[in-house]
Order: C-alpha cells, then structure tokens, then sequence
C-alpha cells in the first residue's frame, strides 16, 4: 500500500460516522456522568464586546461608509469564508483534495482574515463533529439547543467526553504540515495582521476611508457576520431544509445557508458523503467554494479532487435517503 493511500485510509477514519454500538455506549456514559455546564464570563464579555462593535459597524455600513467599503467589507467575507471552506474544512478536515505548497499558503493566509481558531484545532473539532454528531463529543451538538450549537459551545468549558474522544483522534496528517504549523506557532500576529489591520488600513490608505468606520465596518462588523455565517452551519444547516441523502441525520441542505457560507449549504450531502470535495450537488452558483477549488485545478495548483458517484448517490438515497427531496432540492438549488 502506498504511503499515500495509507494517508487516506487513515483520515477518512478520523471523520465517518461511528458506529451504532459507540454511540450508545458514549450517550450512557454521559448520562452516567452528568456533568454541569460551567459557563467561561471571559468569552461571554469578549463576545458581547464584539456584537456591541459589530453592530455600530452595520449602522456606519448602512449609513455613512464609501461604497468602496462596503465592496471591501464583501470581498473580505467571501475570502475568509474561503479560508475557512476551502482550507480548513474541504482540504485540511476532510482531506477532499490536495494543495500544492503556494496553494496551502494563499489559503492559511486567507483563514486568518476569518480567525476562527488555528486550522489545527479547527479541523480536530471538526472530526470530532463528524464522527460523534449530536453526542458529548461533538463540540457543537444540536442535543443542546440551537443556540449552543450556533455559537453556545464557544462561551462553556468542554465536556470531558469531547476531551477524551479527541484524543483518540490521528491528526499527524495536520501536525506534519510545516503550513499549518507555521500558523499555529504565529496564531496571534496573523489574525492581528489579517483579521484586524489590513482590513482597516485599505480603505483608508486607498479610498480615505476614516479610521474609525473602517475599523468598525471591514474589521469588527465583517468579522462578527463571517462568524455568523459559519455558525449558521452548525444550527440552521442541521435544523430547517431538505434532508434527501439520509433521513436520519440531523443535517439538512438549505439555501441560505449556501449563500452566507459560500457554498457550504448542502450539509446533509456533507455529512453523509464527508470525503465529497463539493459538498453538495448544488449549482456553481451556490458553491462558490468549489469555484475556488475547481479554477485552482485548472491552473496546477490542486488535484486529487474526490467525488462519489452518481450510481453512489443514488443507491443511497434509495437505502437511507427521499429521491423525492432530492428532485425537489436538485429543482430549487440545483
Ligand atoms: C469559531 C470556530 O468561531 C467556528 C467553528 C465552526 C465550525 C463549523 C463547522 C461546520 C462548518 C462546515 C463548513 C464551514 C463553513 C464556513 C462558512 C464560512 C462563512 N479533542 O479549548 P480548550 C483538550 S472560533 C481533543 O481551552 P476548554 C485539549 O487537550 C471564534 N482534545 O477547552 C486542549 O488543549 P490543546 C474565535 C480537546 O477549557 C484542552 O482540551 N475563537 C478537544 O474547555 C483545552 O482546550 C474563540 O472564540 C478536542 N476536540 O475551553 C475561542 N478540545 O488545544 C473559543 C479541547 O492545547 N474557544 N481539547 O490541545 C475557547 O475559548 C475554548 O475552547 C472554550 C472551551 C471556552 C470554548
Ligand atoms: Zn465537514
Ligand atoms: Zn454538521
């Protein structure tokens, strides 16, 4: 077996589903355990302090920025969103392509503008999601409320069983990356640099933008809708929308959802094909993610795209899914 293949094997273990039986075992022990939630008042202020900027941030955007700025601010919710689909989750959690080296740069460079932890611990949360979904071990599990799985989990310590879980996880494919590393040791200056000053120098520097609103709009306003955004995944994508690939799942595809995460809506196709570098059977026009992906292929820079199978997809939807949601997802979002 190649050292490539071993590679694969060994990812895709890390994020499919587990079984049944481990299921079972994992919610008895938590309720054996019956832990309390124990609330974290540091996150609680910081984030408070971030709406309470986000929102003067919305009002400057609506009535007294330059429409530069509000084309700036757009520009950098799409990279970031990008970052955070294209890098993170497409490429780094799911292995469901690979990046030649300026490729890796361009897109750890542009995750920083959406600073949502270093893609490492990103992507160890995200297997956790995977293969544990809606138990204690999956970081953002909707059995404890929409509002917890939207952005809940970032103001509570974590459970113990997400802990021990984890641990278990192989993330040696994201600990070898020099890539990754790089940003993990440098975390903090990059998000200063990506997140927070150059989006607040271009529009002053180039338009005359002032300070403060391009602080206010392109730094503390995009950041907050761009976390929005992401966290709309893990509570509307497994909450309102079409669920024609696995009935049983809590994951569904939604419109708006593909939208505001540029072409990260169709989740129930996520979730039951993780290895998918589409992540759904949307439009182009849904899923500008893929657009990224698709034209980094054509120019060199990415190759190995995985995909399923129609004959794949349809089996599927016959054993676990509704051929009639799908024909009505494919008519609407296709
Ligand atoms: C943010 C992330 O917003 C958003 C992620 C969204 C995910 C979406 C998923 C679905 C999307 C798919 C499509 C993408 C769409 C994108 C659309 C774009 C428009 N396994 O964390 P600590 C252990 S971030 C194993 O401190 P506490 C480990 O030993 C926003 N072990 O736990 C760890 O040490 P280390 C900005 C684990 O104390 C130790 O525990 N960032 C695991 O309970 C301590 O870890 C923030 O706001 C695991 N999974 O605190 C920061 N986890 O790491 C928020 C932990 O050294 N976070 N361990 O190995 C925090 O402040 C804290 O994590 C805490 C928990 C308070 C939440
Ligand atoms: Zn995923
Ligand atoms: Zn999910």
């Amino acid at each position: 077996m190649s050292s490539g293949t071993r590679v694969e094997t060994l990812v895709e273990d890390q994020f499919l589903s587990a079984n049944i039986e481990e299921i079972r075992r994992m919610q008895e022990e938590s309720r054996r355990r019956n832990e309390k939630t124990e609330i974290v008042w540091r996150n609680v202020a910081l984030f408070f302090a971030l709406h309470v900027g986000a929102l003067i941030g919305l009002v400057q955007l609506i009535g007294y920025s330059r429409w530069l700025t509000v084309f700036w601010v757009f520009v950098l919710h799409v990279l970031g969103s990008m970052g955070v689909t294209g890098g993170a989750h497409r490429l780094w959690a799911h292995r469901s392509y690979k990046a030649r080296f300026p490729m890796r740069v361009f897109l750890m460079l542009i995750n920083s503008i959406a600073f949502q932890n270093d893609i490492i611990e990103w992507a160890r949360d995200h297997r956790c999601h995977h293969k544990w979904t809606d138990t204690d071990a999956d970081p953002h599990s909707t059995n404890r409320g929409m509002f917890f799985a939207h952005m809940g989990w970032l103001l509570v310590k974590k459970r113990t069983q997400l802990k021990v879980q984890g641990a278990k996880l192989d993330l040696s494919d994201l600990t070898s990356d020099p890539v990754l590393m790089f940003q993990r040791k440098n975390y903090l200056p990059l998000v200063g640099i990506f997140c927070f000053a150059i989006p607040t120098f271009v529009p002053v520097y180039f338009w005359g933008e002032s300070p403060l609103i391009a602080f206010y709009t392109a730094a503390l306003f995009r950041y907050c809708f761009t976390l929005h955004a992401t966290w709309c995944i893990n509570s509307v994508s497994h909450w309102i929308g079409w669920k024609a690939y696995d009935v049983d799942a809590s994951s569904v595809d939604n419109l708006w959802t593909s939208v505001a995460a540029v072409g990260e809506g169709g989740h129930n196709f996520h979730h039951t094909f993780p290895q998918d570098y589409r992540t759904s059977e949307h439009t182009e026009y849904l899923n500008w993610t893929r657009v990224l992906i698709d034209t980094a292929a054509d120019w060199g820079l990415v190759y190995d795209r995985k995909t399923t199978s129609e004959a794949a997809i349809a089996r599927q939807c016959a054993k676990h899914g509704d051929e009639g949601a799908r024909q009505d997802l494919l008519k609407h979002l296709g």
